[in-house]
C-alpha cells in the first residue's frame, strides 16, 4: 500500500495492479559470462544486472577450491588458457590504485573476495561503483571485459592486483 499512497487517487487503481512487479521490471540483466577453468570445464556463471542506480555482478560457482578467492573484472575480454593473462590487468578506466583499502583505490573492476564453501560452491552479488552508463561503457568497450576468479584471496591493498595468486577461472562478458 505504500506504493499507492504516493500517487493521486485517480491513478491508484491502475498502479496497484502493477506495484508488485515494478521492482522486477526495473532490474534488467544487461550481460552475462560463463566462467571456465583452464581445461575448459565450466565452473560458474556471472550475470550483470542494472537496476537504474547501480550495476551489480551476480556470480554462482560450482567446482572451485573452498576458500576466499580474489574476484575481479579484467580489462580485456579474452580468456586464453592456461594462465588467462590475455585478460590483462584490472578494469581501471579512472587510473586508480588497486584495492578498497588503498588511499588511491579502488579499480572499477575490484570486488570483494568470493567465498567458496566446503561443497565447492559459492554465490554472491556485488555492486560496482559508479553510475550505470559509465560502468557499462567501460565494461562493453571495444576490447570487452573478462571476469576472473583467483587461486587466493585479494588483500584489497597490494597494487596492482591484491596478491591474489594465479587466475583459476575466466569468462568473457557479453552484452545481453
Ligand atoms: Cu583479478
Ligand atoms: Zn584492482
Amino acid at each position: 500500500m505504500t506504493c499507492a499512497k504516493l500517487l493521486p487517487l485517480a491513478a491508484t487503481a491502475l498502479v496497484l495492479s502493477a506495484c508488485s512487479t515494478i521492482e522486477d521490471l526495473t532490474t534488467e540483466q544487461v550481460g552475462d559470462a560463463t566462467l571456465s577453468l583452464a581445461n575448459g570445464q565450466p565452473v560458474g556463471t556471472v550475470r550483470l544486472m542494472n537496476d537504474g542506480t547501480d550495476v551489480s555482478v551476480d556470480v554462482t560457482v560450482t567446482g572451485i577450491e573452498p576458500g576466499q578467492h580474489g574476484f575481479h573484472l579484467h580489462t580485456t575480454g579474452s580468456c586464453r588458457a592456461p594462465d588467462f593473462t590475455s585478460a590483462g590487468g584490472h578494469l581501471n578506466p579512472t587510473d586508480q590504485s588497486h584495492g578498497s583499502l588503498s588511499p588511491d583505490g579502488k579499480h572499477l573492476g575490484d570486488m570483494p573476495n568470493l567465498t567458496v564453501g566446503p561443497n565447492r560452491t559459492g554465490s554472491a552479488q556485488f555492486e560496482l561503483t559508479g553510475d550505470p552508463e559509465m560502468v557499462l561503457d567501460a565494461i562493453f568497450d571495444s576490447d570487452g571485459t573478462a571476469v576472473i576468479v583467483h587461486a587466493g584471496p585479494d588483500d584489497y591493498s597490494t597494487d596492482p592486483a591484491g596478491d591474489a595468486g594465479s587466475r583459476v577461472a575466466c569468462g568473457v562478458l557479453r552484452a545481453n
